[in-house]
């Protein structure tokens, strides 16, 4: 059965890939499960037969067969756990590249978000620039962890896995602030990740359902 997920019919981020239905792509690219799209307006996501899905109004969902799911961190999982090639056979190593997938989106995508939120929303605040300051202190803490903690290894634990499809995918949104190639590991191993072809193919088929929406 052809999973079907949602997207933004017209990404605000211009088919830079920084939505999370990216996160959903990549894996499904990873384990050569083809999909289907549903593209959604901003108006469409907050309209009951899409709230039956998503309780949030929000992108991405999946749906296949009898299963519909919300929740880019629950979908990963799913597809991980259903296909090989996301997560490794050994019982212990499995549960560890499962807690990767949890620091991702626990730990370190917090700060990540409330930096960039804080830039978006509240750069006419006379309190601004302090407060932007502790905010990128408590990115950065997390970032020389996380590069400690990486060294000179390719991916987290062993193989490339679910853990860092979505840690990639975390750090992906830092590009541009300059604080990622403070940590050069940090950003070698984004490019590693981004240089994956199912990478590739999942960021091709986003760019062009933007491309798509910004020439019609
Ligand atoms: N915890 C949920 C998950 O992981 O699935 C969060 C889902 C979520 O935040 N969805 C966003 C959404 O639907 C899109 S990804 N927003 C619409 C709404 O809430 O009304 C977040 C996102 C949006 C835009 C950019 N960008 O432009 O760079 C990046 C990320």
């Amino acid at each position: 059965m052809t999973p079907t997920i949602t997207a933004f019919e017209r990404s605000p981020d211009r088919g830079k890939g920084l939505a999370r239905d990216m996160r959903v792509r990549w894996a499904l690219e990873e384990v050569g499960q083809p999909y289907d799209v549903r593209l959604l307006s901003f108006r469409e996501m907050k309209e009951p037969a899409h709230r039956a899905l998503h309780p949030f109004g929000q992108i991405p969902t999946y749906e296949e067969g009898d299963l519909a799911l919300f929740e880019s961190g629950a979908i990963v999982l799913h597809i991980a756990q259903r296909h090989a090639g996301l997560l490794p056979e050994d019982s212990n190593s499995r549960t560890r590249a499962i807690a990767w997938m949890f620091a991702a989106l626990n730990t370190v995508e917090p700060p990540i978000v409330e930096r960039t939120m804080a830039t978006l929303l509240e750069r006419d605040k006379t309190w601004f620039d302090e407060r932007q300051r502790m905010l990128e202190a408590r990115v950065r803490d997390r970032l020389g962890q996380l590069s400690d903690r990486l060294g000179g290894a390719d991916w987290l634990d062993g193989a490339f896995s679910a853990g860092d499809l979505l840690m990639v995918t975390v750090l992906q949104r830092l590009k541009g602030s300059g604080m990622l190639d403070e940590y050069p590991n940090l950003a070698a191993y984004v490019a590693r990740g981004e240089a994956r072809p199912a990478f590739e193919r999942a960021f091709g088929a986003q760019l062009a359902v933007f491309t798509a929406a910004s020439t019609a």
